[in-house]
Protein backbone atom coordinates (compact mmCIF):
# COMPACT_ATOMS: atom_id res chain seq x y z
CA UNK A 1 0.00 0.00 0.00
CA UNK A 2 1.47 3.20 -0.75
CA UNK A 3 0.70 5.87 1.78
CA UNK A 4 0.96 9.65 1.20
CA UNK A 5 2.08 11.98 3.84
CA UNK A 6 0.15 15.28 4.51
CA UNK A 7 2.79 17.43 2.07
CA UNK A 8 1.77 14.78 -1.08
CA UNK A 9 -1.74 14.96 0.09
CA UNK A 10 -1.97 18.68 -0.28
CA UNK A 11 -0.08 18.83 -3.20
CA UNK A 12 -2.20 16.55 -5.03
CA UNK A 13 -5.56 18.74 -3.44
CA UNK A 14 -4.06 21.65 -4.38
CA UNK A 15 -4.87 23.05 -0.80
CA UNK A 16 -2.12 23.97 2.06
CA UNK A 17 -0.52 20.92 4.62
CA UNK A 18 -2.09 22.20 7.35
CA UNK A 19 -5.62 22.22 5.82
CA UNK A 20 -4.73 18.49 5.44
CA UNK A 21 -4.03 18.14 9.06
CA UNK A 22 -7.25 19.80 9.90
CA UNK A 23 -9.38 17.32 8.06
CA UNK A 24 -7.46 14.52 8.90
CA UNK A 25 -7.70 15.31 12.65
CA UNK A 26 -11.86 16.08 11.95
CA UNK A 27 -12.47 12.89 10.63
CA UNK A 28 -12.96 14.52 7.30
CA UNK A 29 -9.81 12.68 5.57
CA UNK A 30 -8.85 9.23 6.87
CA UNK A 31 -5.22 8.53 8.28
CA UNK A 32 -3.11 6.35 9.75
CA UNK A 33 -0.67 6.77 12.15
CA UNK A 34 2.91 5.64 11.70
CA UNK A 35 4.94 3.88 14.71
CA UNK A 36 6.43 7.79 14.89
CA UNK A 37 2.95 9.02 15.61
CA UNK A 38 3.17 10.55 12.01
CA UNK A 39 0.07 11.26 9.83
CA UNK A 40 -0.38 8.94 6.83
CA UNK A 41 -2.95 8.92 4.11
CA UNK A 42 -3.71 6.36 1.62
CA UNK A 43 -4.62 6.95 -1.91
CA UNK A 44 -8.30 5.66 -1.39
CA UNK A 45 -8.76 7.70 1.50
CA UNK A 46 -7.78 10.74 -0.53
CA UNK A 47 -9.72 10.18 -3.79
CA UNK A 48 -12.77 9.82 -1.62
CA UNK A 49 -12.22 12.71 -0.02
CA UNK A 50 -11.51 14.54 -3.38
CA UNK A 51 -15.00 13.21 -4.66
CA UNK A 52 -17.02 13.83 -1.94
CA UNK A 53 -15.49 17.58 -1.86
CA UNK A 54 -15.66 18.07 -5.85
CA UNK A 55 -11.53 19.01 -6.23
CA UNK A 56 -10.07 17.40 -8.90
CA UNK A 57 -7.15 15.40 -8.20
CA UNK A 58 -3.31 16.77 -9.33
CA UNK A 59 -2.14 13.69 -10.24
CA UNK A 60 1.02 15.56 -12.38
CA UNK A 61 2.42 16.99 -8.66
CA UNK A 62 1.91 13.27 -7.31
CA UNK A 63 4.03 11.63 -9.71
CA UNK A 64 6.79 13.68 -8.58
CA UNK A 65 5.78 14.69 -4.80
CA UNK A 66 8.42 13.50 -2.91
CA UNK A 67 7.71 13.39 0.92
CA UNK A 68 11.36 13.75 2.55
CA UNK A 69 12.75 13.32 -0.69
CA UNK A 70 11.24 9.96 -1.10
CA UNK A 71 8.70 9.63 -4.79
CA UNK A 72 5.83 7.59 -4.35
CA UNK A 73 6.62 4.85 -6.31
CA UNK A 74 5.15 1.88 -7.62
CA UNK A 75 1.67 0.84 -8.72
CA UNK A 76 0.06 4.31 -8.06
CA UNK A 77 2.40 6.42 -10.50
CA UNK A 78 2.14 3.65 -12.90
CA UNK A 79 -1.95 4.33 -12.44
CA UNK A 80 -1.94 7.96 -12.32
CA UNK A 81 0.72 7.69 -15.77
CA UNK A 82 -2.08 5.54 -17.23
CA UNK A 83 -5.16 7.75 -16.37
CA UNK A 84 -3.62 10.56 -18.14
CA UNK A 85 -2.41 9.26 -20.91
CA UNK A 86 -5.54 7.71 -21.95
CA UNK A 87 -6.78 11.57 -21.04
CA UNK A 88 -4.46 12.63 -23.71
CA UNK A 89 -2.64 15.10 -21.18
CA UNK A 90 0.85 14.20 -22.79
CA UNK A 91 2.33 17.78 -21.04
CA UNK A 92 0.92 16.66 -17.54
CA UNK A 93 3.10 13.37 -18.07
CA UNK A 94 6.75 15.47 -19.51
CA UNK A 95 6.21 17.51 -16.69
CA UNK A 96 6.20 14.59 -14.29
CA UNK A 97 8.86 12.58 -15.88
CA UNK A 98 11.29 15.62 -15.82
CA UNK A 99 10.21 16.14 -11.96
CA UNK A 100 11.42 12.69 -11.91
CA UNK A 101 14.42 13.38 -13.79
CA UNK A 102 15.46 16.32 -11.81
CA UNK A 103 15.04 14.19 -8.47
CA UNK A 104 17.79 12.07 -9.44
CA UNK A 105 15.60 9.32 -11.02
CA UNK A 106 17.81 7.94 -13.78
CA UNK A 107 15.88 7.54 -17.02
CA UNK A 108 16.81 3.75 -16.75
CA UNK A 109 14.54 4.11 -13.29
CA UNK A 110 11.93 6.56 -15.07
CA UNK A 111 11.86 3.89 -18.14
CA UNK A 112 11.90 0.95 -15.80
CA UNK A 113 9.17 2.15 -13.20
CA UNK A 114 7.01 3.56 -15.17
CA UNK A 115 7.29 3.91 -18.82
CA UNK A 116 7.51 0.26 -19.37
CA UNK A 117 4.83 -0.97 -16.42
CA UNK A 118 2.30 1.73 -18.04
CA UNK A 119 3.15 -0.06 -21.42
CA UNK A 120 2.50 -3.70 -20.24
CA UNK A 121 -0.66 -2.81 -18.35
CA UNK A 122 -1.87 -1.16 -21.51
CA UNK A 123 -1.23 -4.45 -23.07
CA UNK A 124 -2.86 -6.36 -20.85
CA UNK A 125 -6.07 -4.60 -20.93
CA UNK A 126 -6.09 -4.62 -24.46
CA UNK A 127 -5.55 -8.37 -24.22
CA UNK A 128 -8.03 -9.02 -21.47
CA UNK A 129 -10.52 -6.83 -23.87
CA UNK A 130 -10.34 -4.30 -21.18
CA UNK A 131 -9.58 -0.86 -23.38
CA UNK A 132 -10.07 -0.28 -26.97
CA UNK A 133 -7.48 -0.82 -30.09
CA UNK A 134 -8.03 2.99 -30.31
CA UNK A 135 -7.08 3.64 -26.54
CA UNK A 136 -4.16 1.18 -26.48
CA UNK A 137 -2.47 3.09 -29.62
CA UNK A 138 -2.95 6.79 -27.81
CA UNK A 139 -1.51 5.31 -25.12
CA UNK A 140 1.36 3.73 -26.84
CA UNK A 141 1.84 7.02 -28.95
CA UNK A 142 2.04 9.10 -25.81
CA UNK A 143 4.57 6.77 -24.42
CA UNK A 144 6.62 7.03 -27.21
CA UNK A 145 6.77 10.87 -26.80
CA UNK A 146 7.57 10.91 -23.48
CA UNK A 147 10.67 8.56 -24.10
CA UNK A 148 11.72 11.42 -26.99
CA UNK A 149 11.35 13.63 -24.44
CA UNK A 150 13.41 12.30 -21.83
CA UNK A 151 15.76 12.25 -25.05
CA UNK A 152 16.07 16.09 -24.85
CA UNK A 153 16.38 16.69 -21.32
CA UNK A 154 20.20 15.24 -21.69
CA UNK A 155 23.05 17.51 -22.03
CA UNK A 156 24.34 17.38 -25.23
CA UNK A 157 28.12 16.14 -24.69
CA UNK A 158 28.70 12.54 -23.82
CA UNK A 159 31.84 12.02 -21.22
CA UNK A 160 32.06 8.10 -22.18
CA UNK A 161 34.40 7.17 -25.27
CA UNK A 162 32.39 3.70 -25.84
CA UNK A 163 29.99 3.44 -28.55
CA UNK A 164 26.79 1.32 -27.67
CA UNK A 165 24.64 -0.27 -30.43
CA UNK A 166 21.10 -0.22 -30.23
CA UNK A 167 18.10 -1.93 -32.14
CA UNK A 168 15.67 -4.59 -32.65
CA UNK A 169 15.71 -6.98 -35.17
CA UNK A 170 13.93 -7.90 -38.42
CA UNK A 171 10.42 -8.71 -38.25
CA UNK A 172 10.27 -7.00 -34.35
CA UNK A 173 8.26 -3.47 -35.15
CA UNK A 174 9.06 -2.35 -31.71
CA UNK A 175 10.19 0.66 -31.56
CA UNK A 176 9.91 1.71 -28.07
CA UNK A 177 11.81 -0.96 -26.37
CA UNK A 178 14.85 -0.30 -28.26
CA UNK A 179 14.67 3.58 -27.85
CA UNK A 180 14.19 3.37 -24.64
CA UNK A 181 17.44 1.51 -24.31
CA UNK A 182 18.97 4.04 -26.43
CA UNK A 183 17.78 6.25 -24.20
CA UNK A 184 19.23 5.11 -21.22
CA UNK A 185 22.61 4.64 -22.52
CA UNK A 186 22.45 8.34 -23.76
CA UNK A 187 21.90 9.45 -19.77
CA UNK A 188 24.29 6.75 -19.01
CA UNK A 189 26.99 8.84 -20.82
CA UNK A 190 27.76 6.46 -23.68
CA UNK A 191 27.83 7.79 -27.14
CA UNK A 192 24.55 5.37 -28.84
CA UNK A 193 24.33 4.43 -32.52
CA UNK A 194 20.31 3.76 -32.88
CA UNK A 195 19.40 0.90 -35.22
CA UNK A 196 15.31 1.39 -34.52
CA UNK A 197 13.20 -1.61 -34.81
CA UNK A 198 12.96 -4.19 -37.92
CA UNK A 199 16.51 -3.96 -38.44
CA UNK A 200 17.64 -7.24 -40.06
CA UNK A 201 21.26 -8.79 -38.60
CA UNK A 202 22.82 -8.04 -41.89
CA UNK A 203 22.95 -4.23 -41.19
CA UNK A 204 23.54 -4.44 -38.06
CA UNK A 205 26.80 -5.99 -38.22
CA UNK A 206 27.60 -4.05 -41.42
CA UNK A 207 27.16 -1.04 -38.39
CA UNK A 208 29.30 -2.93 -36.11
CA UNK A 209 31.99 -3.60 -38.16
CA UNK A 210 32.18 0.34 -39.50
CA UNK A 211 31.76 1.58 -35.97
CA UNK A 212 33.26 -1.28 -33.28
CA UNK A 213 30.88 -0.68 -30.07
CA UNK A 214 31.57 -1.78 -27.18
CA UNK A 215 28.71 -3.10 -26.41
CA UNK A 216 25.43 -4.31 -28.61
CA UNK A 217 22.08 -4.01 -27.24
CA UNK A 218 18.84 -6.04 -28.73
CA UNK A 219 15.65 -5.68 -27.72
CA UNK A 220 13.19 -8.83 -28.64
CA UNK A 221 9.80 -7.75 -27.70
CA UNK A 222 8.08 -9.94 -31.04
CA UNK A 223 9.12 -13.51 -30.78
CA UNK A 224 11.60 -14.97 -33.19
CA UNK A 225 12.22 -18.06 -34.70
CA UNK A 226 15.59 -17.85 -35.34
CA UNK A 227 17.04 -15.35 -32.58
CA UNK A 228 20.61 -17.19 -32.27
CA UNK A 229 21.00 -17.70 -35.32
CA UNK A 230 20.06 -14.01 -35.52
CA UNK A 231 22.26 -13.23 -32.76
CA UNK A 232 25.51 -15.53 -34.40
CA UNK A 233 25.49 -13.01 -37.01
CA UNK A 234 25.80 -9.97 -34.99
CA UNK A 235 28.62 -12.42 -32.62
CA UNK A 236 30.62 -12.47 -35.91
CA UNK A 237 31.35 -9.02 -36.53
CA UNK A 238 31.67 -8.40 -32.81
CA UNK A 239 35.17 -7.33 -31.69
CA UNK A 240 36.31 -10.59 -29.39
CA UNK A 241 35.94 -8.00 -26.09
CA UNK A 242 32.56 -6.31 -27.24
CA UNK A 243 29.40 -7.61 -24.89
CA UNK A 244 26.19 -8.53 -26.64
CA UNK A 245 23.43 -7.95 -24.54
CA UNK A 246 19.64 -9.10 -25.24
CA UNK A 247 16.76 -7.90 -23.04
CA UNK A 248 12.88 -7.34 -23.53
CA UNK A 249 9.48 -9.33 -23.51
CA UNK A 250 10.04 -12.08 -25.62
CA UNK A 251 14.06 -12.72 -25.18
CA UNK A 252 14.06 -16.45 -24.57
CA UNK A 253 16.91 -15.74 -21.44
CA UNK A 254 18.40 -18.66 -20.03
CA UNK A 255 19.02 -20.16 -23.67
CA UNK A 256 20.74 -17.64 -25.02
CA UNK A 257 24.72 -17.34 -25.28
CA UNK A 258 24.59 -13.58 -24.60
CA UNK A 259 26.76 -11.59 -21.67
CA UNK A 260 23.35 -10.05 -20.02
CA UNK A 261 20.26 -11.19 -20.64
CA UNK A 262 17.42 -9.24 -18.77
CA UNK A 263 14.34 -6.98 -18.92
CA UNK A 264 15.66 -4.13 -16.79
CA UNK A 265 17.56 -1.06 -17.72
CA UNK A 266 18.79 -0.02 -14.81
CA UNK A 267 20.88 -3.65 -14.16
CA UNK A 268 21.89 -2.95 -17.88
CA UNK A 269 23.46 -0.15 -17.25
CA UNK A 270 25.02 -1.36 -14.38
CA UNK A 271 26.74 -3.90 -16.48
CA UNK A 272 27.91 -1.97 -18.45
CA UNK A 273 29.15 0.47 -16.22
CA UNK A 274 31.09 -2.27 -14.32
CA UNK A 275 32.45 -4.42 -17.76
CA UNK A 276 32.93 -1.27 -19.68
C1 LIG B 1 2.59 -0.95 -28.70
C2 LIG B 1 2.30 -2.40 -28.97
C3 LIG B 1 2.16 -2.79 -30.31
C4 LIG B 1 2.40 -1.84 -31.48
C5 LIG B 1 3.91 -1.51 -31.64
C6 LIG B 1 4.14 -0.12 -32.22
C7 LIG B 1 5.60 0.27 -32.26
N1 LIG B 1 5.99 0.85 -33.37
O1 LIG B 1 6.37 0.07 -31.33
C8 LIG B 1 1.84 -2.67 -32.68
C9 LIG B 1 0.51 -2.07 -33.11
C10 LIG B 1 2.75 -2.77 -33.90
C11 LIG B 1 1.65 -4.06 -32.08
C12 LIG B 1 1.35 -5.15 -32.83
C13 LIG B 1 1.11 -6.42 -32.33
N2 LIG B 1 1.08 -6.77 -31.03
CO1 LIG B 1 1.66 -5.60 -29.58
N3 LIG B 1 1.94 -4.59 -28.06
C14 LIG B 1 2.22 -3.34 -27.89
C15 LIG B 1 2.39 -3.05 -26.37
C16 LIG B 1 1.14 -2.36 -25.83
C17 LIG B 1 3.60 -2.21 -26.02
C18 LIG B 1 4.88 -2.75 -26.62
C19 LIG B 1 6.04 -2.02 -26.11
O2 LIG B 1 6.51 -1.05 -26.67
N4 LIG B 1 6.51 -2.46 -24.96
C20 LIG B 1 7.51 -1.71 -24.35
C21 LIG B 1 8.48 -2.40 -23.51
C22 LIG B 1 8.18 -1.77 -22.17
O3 LIG B 1 8.44 -3.77 -23.43
P1 LIG B 1 9.69 -4.70 -23.17
O4 LIG B 1 10.04 -5.35 -24.47
O5 LIG B 1 9.35 -5.63 -22.08
O6 LIG B 1 10.91 -3.76 -22.72
C23 LIG B 1 11.18 -3.41 -21.35
C24 LIG B 1 12.28 -4.24 -20.77
O7 LIG B 1 12.19 -5.57 -21.18
C25 LIG B 1 13.53 -3.53 -21.17
N5 LIG B 1 14.24 -3.84 -22.39
C26 LIG B 1 13.85 -3.58 -23.65
N6 LIG B 1 14.82 -3.89 -24.50
C27 LIG B 1 15.85 -4.36 -23.79
C28 LIG B 1 17.11 -4.78 -24.18
C29 LIG B 1 18.02 -5.22 -23.22
C30 LIG B 1 19.36 -5.66 -23.64
C31 LIG B 1 17.63 -5.25 -21.84
C32 LIG B 1 18.53 -5.78 -20.82
C33 LIG B 1 16.37 -4.78 -21.44
C34 LIG B 1 15.50 -4.34 -22.42
O8 LIG B 1 13.14 -2.20 -21.32
C35 LIG B 1 11.77 -2.00 -21.29
C36 LIG B 1 11.54 -1.18 -20.04
O9 LIG B 1 10.70 -1.72 -19.12
C37 LIG B 1 2.60 -4.49 -25.81
C38 LIG B 1 2.30 -4.67 -24.33
C39 LIG B 1 3.58 -5.03 -23.55
N7 LIG B 1 3.46 -5.84 -22.59
O10 LIG B 1 4.66 -4.60 -23.82
C40 LIG B 1 1.80 -5.34 -26.79
C41 LIG B 1 2.21 -6.79 -27.03
C42 LIG B 1 3.71 -6.94 -27.07
N8 LIG B 1 1.64 -7.06 -28.37
C43 LIG B 1 1.10 -8.23 -28.48
C44 LIG B 1 0.46 -8.71 -29.64
C45 LIG B 1 -0.31 -10.00 -29.48
C46 LIG B 1 0.54 -8.03 -30.86
C47 LIG B 1 0.01 -8.48 -32.24
C48 LIG B 1 0.23 -9.95 -32.55
C49 LIG B 1 -1.44 -8.05 -32.31
C50 LIG B 1 -2.16 -8.48 -33.58
N9 LIG B 1 -3.09 -9.38 -33.35
O11 LIG B 1 -1.87 -8.03 -34.64
C51 LIG B 1 0.81 -7.59 -33.22
C52 LIG B 1 2.10 -8.32 -33.64
C53 LIG B 1 3.19 -7.44 -34.18
C54 LIG B 1 4.38 -8.27 -34.63
N10 LIG B 1 4.70 -8.23 -35.89
O12 LIG B 1 4.97 -8.96 -33.85
C55 LIG B 1 1.24 -9.03 -27.20
C56 LIG B 1 2.37 -10.08 -27.31
C57 LIG B 1 1.97 -11.38 -26.68
C58 LIG B 1 3.09 -12.38 -26.76
N11 LIG B 1 3.02 -13.34 -25.89
O13 LIG B 1 3.98 -12.33 -27.54
C59 LIG B 1 1.51 -7.90 -26.13
C60 LIG B 1 2.37 -8.32 -24.95
C61 LIG B 1 0.13 -7.43 -25.62
C62 LIG B 1 -0.58 -8.47 -24.78
N12 LIG B 1 -0.55 -8.37 -23.47
O14 LIG B 1 -1.15 -9.40 -25.31
N13 LIG B 1 1.81 -4.05 -30.73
Amino acid sequence: MNLLTPKMAAEMLGISESTVRRLCDSGKLEFHKTGGSHRRITFEALRDYAEKSNISIRYDKTIAAGGGGRVVGGPIIVKRFLQHAKENQSVELFEAVRDLYRREWSIAKILDEVVGPVLFEIGRQWHAQETTVEEEHRVTAICMQVVSYLRFLLPKASDKKNVVVTGALENDPYLIPTTMVEVSFLDAGYTVIPLGANCPAEHIATTIERERPSLVAISVTAHSKNLKEQLQILRNAMSESALLAVGGFAAEGPNLEVDFYGTSLQKLTEFAETRL
